[in-house]
């Protein structure tokens, strides 16, 4: 039987363990990034493990997301990020030069590789071919310091595209499309394998917008086949060189098939406040509009911004709307600037931004109160935009700047033209906003400001744990719920003290309180806690707060990792009618833990309620280990 794409590369990577899915696996990686947001911290741990350089092929630090400079702790995180990457060897983007995700595709990418990144849509990378995968800080630290990526072997999903996409239709609806039939917690350890006639109708930037947002599934990943026209990509970053031909064989054996006809695709729109909330946007066209955003790592590249200039030409954007647009790179910033599309932008009435993630996580242009955002990022979770009320909606460029003309949601086929985007044969190469490190051995001072706090502690876990339930939340819990991003709190990325009181603020302001009072208890959450992000402040914050055991219905992949990361127990609920017995406020007691943790099943009581719950752990014993010693830098 032949491999799929996926295990294909798993293949030339695997460090321990088989490829069957459900069990774990060590992949070797060949490539890291991290931003600065979740950097810093990876780096604080990176240092912690004593290693005198980088270990991979290639390591870049990437500036994107604490651009908005309001105080001195960016611009200080952002000085220790480039000092770092000089002691230790890795490639430095500096500010200004671009989302990391976009970045990583037109300069660093290569098919066949895997990289792993501190950042949930590191997939991007999957539409050039790669196998590349969301993690916590920490397990990119660990990548850096040579050690194989674990995770559980995904299943793998056929995604097959047949036929073309009608104009007007884009990348961005197919993926949506695939969130409309799924779920926001239906990709949770699996992969998305592209496949179909439909791939090659597909550019690089269309398959990178899929990729980008399979994160939104929960996916590990989603990769599609390196071909021509991956050549064409390559090429035309003077790159070629990096290509190989890549795609599953005939015979492939797979977990899942999904079909997709292109050909009958319509605009979709995501609904506040999940991107799994999908209509068309034909079913609530009308709808009056506030702001409109076009960029993020999802919809910023080239064709996209060129597709909008199309749309935009010659009119004016509608007095109720505001539009700010962000370039996805330097690359393209330059390239609009030369090719015209930037002064069509710029005329229409777009207030453009600098190259960087803003807006997509509350770095400035927060909607007004009660206001409507048309978005083409990724997320739309409750409070992402910077204010608790905005209703976010997510689209493709083509539907953000026809609605943008109109004052309301509108299908941007009411246009009827046909507007072709032709990628260039060749795109700008100016890569002076990347700093290579200097040669191993070169006196390098690491200046640290008063914003970078050292790592806690980490204590093994106790045998005993008896405390309250803090909080009980529902289904799909994000890490923006947990740890909240935006222009407020993104400053102390590198602060845990500071940032933990910040934990569950938009759920419950009193919880950080409450935690640190009673000196921890327990945090209760439904299915698929933990979506969203990378960010292991979600789990670094609540270990400082004192919380060494979550329970839930389910967990996000990349979340229960951070957990476990961290030395925190991430327990499933194994009758989920105790889900709704237990309630905030109830005494829960754990007692011979360690050696419960030898089963798979363990007990705990509510003291409160005289009743005993049944959990399960499900942990590879490496992560046991992990846990009981305090998570993975102690272990
Ligand atoms: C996001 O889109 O939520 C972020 C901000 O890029 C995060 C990383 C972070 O929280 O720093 C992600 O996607 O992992
Ligand atoms: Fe940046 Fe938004 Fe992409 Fe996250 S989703 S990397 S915040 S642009």
């Amino acid at each position: 039987m032949g491999l799929t794409l996926f295990k294909k590369i798993i293949s030339t990577h695997l460090a321990e363990g088989e490829m069957i899915s459900g069990s774990e696996i060590g992949v070797r990686i060949d490539q890291t990034l991290t931003q600065d947001a979740t950097g810093t911290m990876a780096y604080l741990e990176f240092e912690a493990m004593g290693i005198p350089r980088v270990k991979t092929e290639l390591s870049v630090s990437y500036v994107d997301h604490n651009t908005l400079q309001t105080g001195f702790e960016n611009a200080d995180d952002h000085r220790f990020l480039q000092d770092i990457a000089a002691k230790y060897g890795l490639v430095f983007s500096r500010p200004g030069n671009g989302i990391c995700h976009q970045v990583h595709l037109e300069r660093f990418g290569v098919p066949g590789k895997t990289l792993l990144g501190s950042d949930s849509h590191t997939p991007t990378g999957g539409g050039i071919g790669m196998v590349a995968i969301g993690a916590g800080g920490l397990d990119v630290a660990l990548a850096m310091a040579g050690k194989p990526f674990h995770m559980i072997m995904p299943e793998i999903i056929k995604v097959n595209l047949i036929g073309r996409l009608i104009p007007m239709v884009s990348a961005k609806d197919i993926i949506l499309e695939l969130l409309r039939r799924l779920s926001v917690k239906d990709g949770v350890n699996r992969v998305f394998e592209y496949a179909g006639d439909g791939v090659k109708t597909l550019s690089i930037p269309e398959r990178a917008t899929i990729t980008n947002m399979g994160a939104e599934l929960g996916a590990t990943t989603s990769i599609f086949p390196s071909d021509e026209v991956t050549y064409e990509f390559l090429k035309a970053q003077g790159r070629e060189r990096d290509f190989v031909e890549l795609q599953a064989d005939d015979d492939a054996l797979y977990d899942g098939v999904i079909e997709i006809n292109l050909s009958s695709l319509e605009p979709l729109v995501a609904k506040p406040h999940s991107p799994d909330n999908v209509v068309r946007v034909k079913d609530i066209e009308g709808l009056k509009i506030d702001q409109v955003f076009i960029g993020s790592c999802t919809n910023s590249s080239l064709r996209d911004l060129m597709m909008v200039a199309e749309i935009l030409k010659g009119k004016t954007i509608a007095p109720n709307v505001s539009l700010s647009i962000a370039p996805g790179s330097k690359q393209v910033y330059e390239m609009i600037a030369e090719n015209g599309t930037l002064k069509k932008l710029v005329a229409s009435g777009a207030r453009m931004l600098e190259s960087a993630c803003g807006p997509c996580v509350g770095m400035g242009q927060v909607p007004p109160s009660g206001g409507i955002s048309l978005r083409t990022s990724n997320r739309n979770f409750e409070g992402r935009s910077g204010t608790k009320d905005a209703q976010v909606y997510l689209v493709s460029a083509e539907t953000a700047a026809v609605s943008a003309i109109k004052g309301v949601l509108t299908d941007p086929r009411v246009l009827n033209e046909r507007i072709e985007i032709r990628l260039p044969q060749k795109f700008n190469i100016n890569d002076n906003m990347i700093i290579l490190p200097p040669p191993e051995g070169t006196q390098a001072e690491v200046r640290r400001g008063p914003n970078i706090k050292p790592l806690p502690e980490f204590k093994p876990l106790p045998d005993e744990i008896e405390g309250e339930v803090l909080i009980k939340v529902g289904d799909n819990i994000t890490t923006d719920h947990i740890m909240p991003a935006g222009a407020k709190v993104l400053p102390y990325r590198s602060n845990l003290p500071k940032i933990s009181e910040f934990v569950f603020e938009r759920v419950d302001p009193t919880f950080a309180g409450r935690a640190q009072q009673k000196g921890g208890g327990f945090i209760v959450g439904g299915a698929n806690y933990g979506q969203g992000s990378s960010r292991e402040h979600a789990a670094l914050a609540p270990y400082y707060l004192g919380i060494r055991v979550v329970i839930a219905k389910s967990f996000a992949r990349i979340h229960r990792q951070n957990l476990i990361n961290f030395g925190i127990l991430p327990l499933i609920f194994d009758d989920e009618k105790d889900y709704e017995d237990i309630e905030q406020g109830d005494i829960l007691r754990a007692v011979n833990l360690i050696s419960q943790l030898d089963n798979e099943i363990i007990s705990i009581e509510n003291v409160s309620k005289g009743r005993t719950y049944k959990l399960r752990h499900d942990l590879s014993d490496r992560q046991i280990q992990m846990v009981k010693k305090g998570g993975a830098l102690k272990y």
